[in-house]
């Protein structure tokens, strides 16, 4: 507030003129909320980290020709901003991008928590009437990291327990599910399970369940579609009575009061309504724009099963989002995802001409979460991106034919290799396919650059675009 003696008709005018800008630079500002939706080891963290950085480096250098903000010269920079939520960790992305570009470069390790991260973006608005309300504006992305397997949570949502165990049991008939099963389920055989509960039996199974779940997930069997993802990852619960169950085949239609069906039945319940639902509806309820990101090779590489899988494990969470565009009435009240972007990740395992087969597969993968989001009038794109480049792709002649290889260090090998990782099949590969174990797709390791530590991506640009693009016009 100016002091009275000062007050002049310039400074009056002055003073209104940046009222005026507040409120307008205000009503410019927007918000996105960002849902990084993808499995376990998808590559969620580093899309984040990869994300972050190309737009804090976007004035400087980064390769963003598709960033139409960036190649129209509107953009003014991004800042990290205090978070919005005090009881949240936040997202490290200064360790991340250290260990990524550092002299030995690494990835970031699986995540096992929850964190978040704001960011503002700085721009000039295009359209003729906003610059006459700010030469400014700002958009607010707001995102949060979490593990992967929590996720496997929503579809419990929908499901009872006697629904869910039955699932599970139909699941465990088939390998390799049923031998790693084996010994959890002849420890289940032996016990009446309309008996009265006890602590002792129900921790011993629940934690044969558990390793059971463990093995699944190890790198060799290419299982996707495991559950409950606490048992897996347990965060702050290690250890509580609420992750003291599992799946049970009925014993009866109406099981005794306290009986071990009856009490599991309740511990599964509590585990919906206190873990899953919490999760749900603090961060996963209100997001405007969402990236499925989908580890192709993965599912190629561990056959047919593996791959099934995984599709049913993509549809099972997608059925927890609500999409469809919003009037701005209903927004206040219920955001819906108006933008959905399915990406294949980690495009750079494979050598650029196969790039395209990789989208097509994607798209033949994802095709019924497609169809569905778009009969609700949601804008769908699926591309094949890389968020930190860790190979280079090498046209060779080879037994006269011209082929192209990748080359970078694999995972756990310091020398470079030069290899031919094989095509990526341009629609669901047939069961001949599969027998000859034709995949066989490696993980490399991040390259060390000389330019500066900047990370190198293939179409972040294009996938900011589609996910940033209208709200910076
Ligand atoms: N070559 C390459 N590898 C990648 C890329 N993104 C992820 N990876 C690999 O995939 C692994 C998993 O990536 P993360 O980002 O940790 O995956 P996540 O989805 O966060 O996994 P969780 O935290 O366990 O749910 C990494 O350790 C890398 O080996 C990429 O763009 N290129
Ligand atoms: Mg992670």
């Amino acid at each position: 507030m100016l002091p009275l003696k000062n007050l002049s008709i310039a400074s009056i005018f002055s003073e209104s003129q940046k009222a005026v800008d507040n409120l307008t630079h205000l009503a410019l500002d927007r918000r996105v909320r960002l849902a990084v939706t993808g499995l376990s080891r998808s590559g969620k963290t580093a899309f984040i980290t990869s994300l972050i950085h190309q737009l804090l480096h976007g004035l400087d250098g980064a390769n963003l020709p598709f960033f139409s903000v960036v190649a129209e010269n509107r953009f003014l920079g991004t800042k990290t901003m205090l978070q919005p939520n005090m009881e949240i960790p936040a997202f490290q992305y200064d360790q991340f991008v250290a260990s990524l570009t550092g002299d030995k470069p690494e990835f970031p390790r699986a995540t096992d928590g929850l964190s978040e991260i704001r960011l503002a973006i700085r721009f000039q608005p295009s359209s003729f009437i906003s610059r006459q309300f700010a030469k400014t504006a700002t958009l607010y992305l707001d995102i949060v990291d979490y593990p992967g397997e929590w996720l496997l949570d929503l579809p419990l949502l929908n499901l009872s327990f006697a629904e869910w165990s039955q699932q599970l049991m139909e699941f465990c008939k088939q390998e390799p599910r049923s031998a790693l099963a084996a010994e959890w389920l002849e420890y289940l055989n032996g016990i009446d399970v309309n008996r009265s509960a006890d602590e002792e039996t129900m921790r011993t199974a629940s934690q044969l369940f558990t390793s059971f779940l463990h093995e699944c997930r190890a790198k060799n069997t290419g299982l996707s579609y495991l559950q409950p993802g606490r048992f897996i990852i347990p965060g702050d619960l290690k250890d509580a009575p609420i992750l003291t169950f599992c799946p049970l085949a009925a014993g009866s239609n109406s099981p005794p009061k306290q009986s071990l069906y009856e009490v599991m039945e309740q511990r599964f319940e509590s585990y919906k309504e206190l873990v899953v639902k919490k999760f749900y509806y603090d961060h996963f309820s209100k997001f405007d724009r969402q990236i499925v990101l989908v580890d192709m090779q993965k599912a190629l590489n561990h056959g047919a099963g593996s791959f099934s899988d995984m599709q049913g494990a993509l549809q099972g969470i997608l059925n927890s989002f609500s999409y469809g565009s919003s009037n701005l009435l209903a927004r206040l009240f219920q955001p819906k995802i108006d933008k959905l972007l399915f990406v294949a990740t980690k495009a750079d395992h494979v050598a650029a001409n196969q790039h395209p087969n990789l989208e097509r597969l994607l798209n033949r993968m994802v095709v019924r979460p497609v169809n569905e989001a778009v009969f609700q009038g949601v804008e769908v794109k699926t591309l094949a991106i890389s968020s930190v480049v860790c190979t280079q792709t090498v046209v060779r002649d080879h037994h006269g034919r011209r082929l192209s290889f990748v080359k970078g260090v694999p995972i756990g090998r310091s020398d470079e290799v030069m290899l031919f990782p094989g095509e990526i099949p341009e629609s669901i590969p047939s069961l001949s396919d599969w027998e000859e174990s034709r995949f066989n797709f490696l993980d490399f390791q991040p390259q060390t650059h000389a330019s500066g530590g900047s990370i190198p991506h293939l179409r972040m640009d294009q996938a900011i675009e589609f996910l940033l693009g209208d709200k910076l016009l």
